[in-house]
């Protein structure tokens, strides 16, 4: 965290405001926008020093979005009208000026905190306000909270015995130091093939002396599809935004496409692998959020879905151990029930004579058994002597961030404690005991599940019109109802056991860490649905107590 010096504005003591966003990445900046010109004084503390949440963070080697833009972001005209992509996958470097430009035309930075971790919040049910404390002693009363932290405000690092005897440099991904880590020419290990490993695997294993690649369960990653972007044909589409931007709201993910109308097996063999292909040269996203509407819901369906992508992706690797390691013929868990990453290079890097993948899933037995001063030792006796170590092991993904900022119930438990067995919200938004309070783009929304910016504006939208409801109606709060909130818990639940979701352990179920609860954390019913989901119930306050 930088170091805060200011004191007035945002950084006061004892403000008294309307609107306390807590969180400055899409969702923040978004709602900031919305609720000023809504007209409520209104407040965004950040524990980073800019706007941009997520991107400021995750400044590993490569990281790059894999949502392209103009999908990936947000539909403030303001902020489109006068800014141009010089790619469709931006990396975070681009990122974050965009969301430096954005700051610079909406003015957002005179309204937020930088440097101010909440470590305290409590609703005062007499007041009808929170009363918030920060980590150096600050104190704010708000009508109301939005909690717009994000699904990876926690990083993870697992319990590995002796990891502070290693001497070398280690780093999580998403606190990797701005200034960067010299890598090349070393020996790197990285731990992790998630959307994080896949990226820093590819942009470090050329250049690196030896990279060993820790793998747990094998990326089912796709051909990103990365492409130049000029500032003519940005222009020649930005009188389009405002459909496209309201098309990404009527697709499953919050993408500008969707599933096909058929199933699987009502096309023939040929015309099923036309399709595969097509999405294929598509690329992107596509072959996970484009193909037949049943294939992740059906087995037999899904099982054709991995052989065409194992065909495909087994073509590029000419050593035979890795590309069994890589893209097994007998499918990990089926495809798209964890995210299958954007690759550009994955597999040629991978392939190299430089590059060792470990295998250390858990069937094998060759899991890691310690660090040494050295490096990784594994439980079969193999040791890996290495300078750097790279952490590519996630997040405690969607509730982590929610559950280490001490919000407390009116009853005084606290979040962390209610959430250790299961996570409850009623609609993704609200939490009963927590009155007045909003989340976006954390547990029970798509999250996950769908295009970021795209989630946010439809439940930043939905946040602005519940706190304008209760301000038009006179009301002092509203708290979701805890038979709603069961109601909603069996709804996330039904939708996701339709699926083959469960199946599997990803960050849909909740992520890696042991202990954890094994469930869906995402609506898994897509955007549109849940939506109209979300809309019906502010319509009459349905589910709600109201005061
Ligand atoms: O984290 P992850 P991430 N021992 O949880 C492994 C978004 N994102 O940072 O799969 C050994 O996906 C774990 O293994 P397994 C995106 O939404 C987006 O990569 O559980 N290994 C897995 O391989 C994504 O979903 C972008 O068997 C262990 C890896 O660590 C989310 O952030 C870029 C382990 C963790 O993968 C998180 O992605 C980056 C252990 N004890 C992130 N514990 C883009 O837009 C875990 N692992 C491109």
């Amino acid at each position: 965290y930088g170091r805060r010096l200011r004191t007035d504005g945002p950084y006061a003591d004892n403000l008294d405001i309307d609107v306390l966003i807590v969180g400055a990445g899409f969702g923040g900046t978004y709602l900031l926008y919305e609720m000023r010109k809504a007209g409520y004084k209104t407040v965004v503390y950040d524990a980073g020093t800019s706007f941009g949440g997520t991107w400021r963070w995750n400044v590993y080697p490569g990281a790059r979005v894999d949502s392209e833009v103009p999908i990936y972001e947000l539909s403030i005209p303001e902020v489109y009208e006068s800014w141009h992509w010089t790619t469709n996958y931006p990396d975070y470097h681009e990122l974050q000026r965009y969301f430096d430009h954005a700051d610079k035309v909406l003015d957002l930075s005179k309204d937020c905190a930088f440097s101010t971790v909440v470590t305290d919040a409590q609703f005062d049910t007499d007041g009808g306000k929170w009363n918030v404390t920060t980590a150096d002693g600050r104190h704010a009363k708000a009508r109301f909270m939005i909690v717009a932290a994000g699904f990876a405000a926690k990083r993870y690092i697992p319990d590995f015995p002796n990891l502070d005897k290693f001497e070398g440099v280690l780093h999580h991904s998403s606190f990797w130091p701005n200034e960067g880590v010299d890598y090349r020419g070393k020996k790197v290990a990285i731990i992790g093939t998630g959307a994080s490993g896949v990226q820093m695997i590819q942009e470090m294993g050329p250049v690196v002396e030896k990279l060993t690649v820790f793998q747990r369960t094998p990326n089912l990653a796709i051909p990103m599809g990365k492409k130049d972007l000029t500032k003519e044909e940005q222009d020649r589409l930005k009188p389009y935004y405002k459909q496209v931007h309201k098309l990404r709201e009527h697709c499953f993910a919050g993408f500008d496409y969707d599933f096909c109308e058929r199933n699987t097996f009502e096309d023939t063999p040929e015309e099923q692998q036309a399709l595969y292909e097509e999405l294929w040269r598509r690329a992107g996203f596509a072959l996970w959020l484009g193909g037949y509407k049943d294939y992740l819901f059906d087995a037999k369906a899904n099982r054709l879905v991995y052989d065409f992508w194992a065909k495909k992706q087994r073509a590029r690797i000419h050593n035979p151990q890795k590309r069994d390691l890589l893209c097994p013929l007998e499918p990990p868990h089926p495809f798209g029930v964890k995210r299958p990453c954007l690759e550009q290079t994955y597999y040629e890097v991978l392939d190299r004579d430089n590059v060792e993948v470990v295998d250390i899933s858990e069937k094998n037995g060759t899991e890691i058994q310690e660090f040494t001063e050295k490096g990784i030792k594994m439980k079969d006796g193999r040791e890996f002597e290495c300078d750097i170590v790279a952490l590519a092991t996630g997040f405690d993904i969607t509730t982590g961030g929610m559950t280490s900022m001490g919000l407390k119930s009116i009853n005084g438990t606290t979040l962390q404690d209610e959430w250790k067995a299961a996570a409850n919200t009623y609609l993704g938004t609200t939490i009963s005991g927590y009155p007045n309070m909003f989340h976006l783009y954390g547990p029970h929304g798509p999250t996950l599940l769908s295009n970021g910016p795209s989630s946010v504006e439809v439940q930043g939208r939905w946040i602005r019109d519940a706190i304008n409801q209760i301000n038009r109606q006179g009301l002092k709060y509203i708290n979701p109802t805890e038979e709603a909130t069961k109601e909603w818990k069996k709804r996330i639940n039904a939708l996701s056991d339709a699926t083959l979701l469960p199946t599997t352990r990803s960050t849909y179920m909740g992520g890696s860490i042991p202990g954890k609860a094994r469930e869906q954390v995402n609506y898994a019913g897509g955007l549109p649905a849940y939506n109209n989901e979300i809309r019906a119930a502010l319509a009459g306050w349905k589910g709600f107590q109201t005061a």
